[in-house]
């Protein structure tokens, strides 16, 4: 019985490790926290995995909470981008969903900041 019982864990064990291989954000334009002087027209984010477009999105809002973005995300392996209709300056956020191809679905969020002191 024992030999069965070793290589299920073993399995289990790898599968843990294959898990940690979500989508998460790498980086972002404009960049995660940041000021920048003008208005993006658009918000790039590139994953650590390729996404599944069906299943992947994205929402910008201004500081009142309206939606800014603008049409459909653009999804391309690991990259999703989306325009932006409003250029005044203040605090946007954005959140993400994505579904990666590895079928890990994970989110999150963060704001940059448009113009200022
Ligand atoms: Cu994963």
């Amino acid at each position: 019985m024992r030999k069965f019982v070793i290589p299920s864990l073993l399995f289990a064990a790898f599968g843990s490790i294959a898990a940690h291989a979500h989508a998460f954000l790498d980086h972002a334009s404009p960049l995660v926290g940041s000021t920048v002087a003008s208005a993006p027209r658009e918000v790039s984010l590139t994953f650590t995995q390729n996404l599944e477009s069906a299943f992947s999105s994205v929402q910008v809002t201004d500081a009142n909470g309206a939606r800014v973005d603008q049409g459909k995300p653009q999804i391309s392996g690991n990259t999703m981008r989306v325009s932006l209709k409003s250029h005044s300056p203040g605090t946007y956020r954005v959140r993400w969903h994505v579904l990666s191809v590895d079928t890990h679905k994970t989110e999150g969020n963060f704001t940059f900041h448009v113009g200022g002191p």
